[in-house]
């Protein structure tokens, strides 16, 4: 892709329907509420905006579970309402991108109520369907081994038609069976066209990496034998078919000026990932690698971690696999730190006690918005929200996912209140639901999310604080420093969104500092990870009065080799 692409120099702001504005006092968010709030969204200095999934849904997994494409979820709003809302981004000079969720339907999309009515219905193979197994003592079981992303086994069984289908999710989320041509030309006219032919600017990909099986649908190696069902993520992503049906769908968006960000978990692989952003390939024109997220997550399953078992140095080099993707090559890459899957990055990374908290929203955003790629913000992230409160009870929790979780260790401990003390902790680290409460506008009642006071998830404590209209006119907040770097970062482009990053003092467990370089140009970015203060020190290669200050994170311009203040960041330009 030529550096004219318009993608390239994109901040995305993405957002979450069901929590962002409730336009109608119906306790959740919806469409209307999305564009009441576009110019707020373009003030920032965004110029996209991404909508997590608009669509008819049951919402077993908010949104992720789509029943049809083609119509809008009802408590958000009409085909109307969205069309008013792409329309409403271009008049504003905005682009639009929209979640494409096609490894999976809900299980009451009309394709599989066809697929399941009967083995010879033509629609049957739409789907993964496979007969049972049956062990030594003659008990049925499912096809292979695998775990589903959501705890349970990944195979439902259909008593109706006496087989098994198969789930990467929840057995609410049916995987598509790529392999049938008229199953793709079905998902790409219905999914993908409909849409490109009502003005969107193009997708973000949902588990990109999943549509292609592995053929015989073999079992996952046995990691943990004490487990039922085994994570078997290496053998469903990044299955043989995967560039034909990528290229296949390339095809279909090409007549359009689209952008598409795939998602691609479980790809440490740095050669693998360029086969899917290389521009000469034609597949995806980036993806979001997990490495950054993933840091302090349990290897084996996301929530078998304790909170803060990671350290800096890891972040450092997760960064870097994503970073690396554009040395050297036609390819291009991300920055992001948060999505409605992670929990909040000043939680997460840096502190988000009363007294850091501020100055953490800041830090972070000095490092989100200094590298390179396509930029992603969060909605809230831009006024440094905070993970749910640690004394909120376990009820508060809504996702799938860690309820899925929390269920899975009571069962397997048989209630044990250690596991189940471990499993809350991780839950409140970590858990999805941190980007899932309503967005926080203002200090009236629900946070001005909504006028109604039985909101879909509850209001956060410090909806009162940490809110857009307190942080608004305030140089000195998260917000003020979000938008000021916003504007650095498109002065500085050709270092900040073009540059390569090289890590400064790999193994310092305390401060984060790294080189962007374009050319004969250079910047460096310093950032204290700790509630100390720390005394900078310069690398060898460059001299103090070189260095000339861009930005602090602490605002009151300071002599270039001085001490870090907690949790400060800078930005400096080599003379
Ligand atoms: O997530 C895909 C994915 O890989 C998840 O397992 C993700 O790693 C997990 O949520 C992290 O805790 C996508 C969507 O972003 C997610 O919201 C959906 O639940 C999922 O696909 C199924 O569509």
């Amino acid at each position: 892709a030529s550096s004219q692409k318009w993608w390239k120099e994109a901040v995305v702001y993405q957002v979450y329907p069901a929590s962002f504005m409730d336009s109608n006092g119906d306790g959740l968010g919806d469409i209307r509420g999305i564009a009441s709030k576009l110019d707020y969204i373009k003030s920032l200095g965004a110029t996209t905006i991404w909508v997590c999934p608009h669509y008819d849904s049951p919402q077993i997994d908010l949104g992720y579970d789509i029943s049809d494409y083609e119509s809008v979820f009802p408590p958000y709003g009409t085909l109307q309402d969205m069309q008013d809302l792409i329309d409403g981004c271009h008049s504003r000079g905005l682009k639009i991108i929209v979640d494409l969720v096609i490894n999976h339907t809900s299980d009451l999309h009309k394709w599989f109520q066809e697929s399941r009515s009967s083995k010879t219905n033509p629609k049957r193979d739409w789907y993964i369907w496979r007969p049972a197994k049956y062990d030594a003592d003659g008990k049925r079981q499912p096809p292979n081994n695998w775990r589903s992303n959501f705890s349970t086994s990944a195979w439902t069984w259909d008593e109706a038609t006496q087989e098994y289908y198969l789930h990467l999710f929840c057995p609410e989320q049916p995987d598509l069976n790529w392999e049938n041509p008229n199953t793709r030309k079905a998902i790409y006219s219905s999914a993908i066209e409909f849409w490109l032919k009502r003005g969107v600017d193009g997708f973000r990909v949902d588990t990109v990496n999943m549509y292609s099986k592995p053929q015989g649908l073999p079992d996952a190696p046995v990691i943990n034998p004490k487990a039922e069902h085994q994570v078997a993520s290496t053998l469903y992503c990044n299955g043989p078919r995967m560039t034909e049906y990528l290229s296949e769908m390339n095809a279909i968006m090409a007549p359009y000026d689209t952008m598409t960000v795939g998602e691609c978990p479980c790809t440490p692989d740095r050669s693998r990932v360029l086969q899917y952003v290389s521009a000469a390939a034609k597949q995806l024109d980036m993806v979001f690698q997990f490495d950054v997220v993933d840091v302090g997550q349990g290897t084996e399953a996301k929530y078998d971690t304790t909170p803060f078992n990671w350290k800096l140095p890891d972040l450092k080099r997760a960064i870097n696999n994503s970073q690396s993707l554009i040395v050297g090559t036609d390819a291009w890459t991300t920055s992001f730190m948060e999505n409605h899957d992670q929990a909040r990055s000043v939680s997460r990374f840096a502190s988000d006690a009363p007294e850091f908290r501020v100055a953490s929203g800041k830090m972070l955003a000095l490092l989100n918005t200094t590298l390179s790629g396509t930029l992603f913000v969060y909605q809230g992230q831009e006024i440094g929200m905070v993970n749910m409160p640690k004394d909120w009870p376990i009820e508060e929790y809504k996702d799938v996912e860690s309820g899925n979780f929390y269920r899975y260790v009571a069962e397997a401990t048989n209630n044990d209140p250690k596991a189940l003390a471990r499993a809350k902790t991780a839950i409140q680290h970590l858990s999805r639901d941190h980007a899932r409460y309503p967005m926080a506008w203002d200090a009236s009642p629900q946070g001005g999310f909504s006028t109604n006071p039985a909101t879909w998830m509850r209001v956060h404590d410090l909806a009162g604080e940490i809110n857009v209209a307190a942080q608004q006119d305030d140089e000195h907040s998260v917000l003020g420093f979000w938008r000021q770097m916003l504007r650095t970062r498109q002065d500085l482009a050709r270092l900040l969104v073009y540059g390569y990053y090289e890590i400064i003092d790999e193994e310092n467990e305390k401060v984060f500092s790294y080189w962007k370089t374009n050319g004969g140009d250079k910047a460096l970015v310093v950032l204290n990870f700790t509630s100390e203060e720390h005394v900078l020190s310069l690398p060898d290669t460059v001299t103090a009065d070189q260095l000339k200050l861009v930005v602090s994170t602490y605002g009151t311009p300071q002599s270039a080799v001085t001490t870090l203040k907690p949790y400060e960041g800078r930005l400096y330009v080599l003379d």
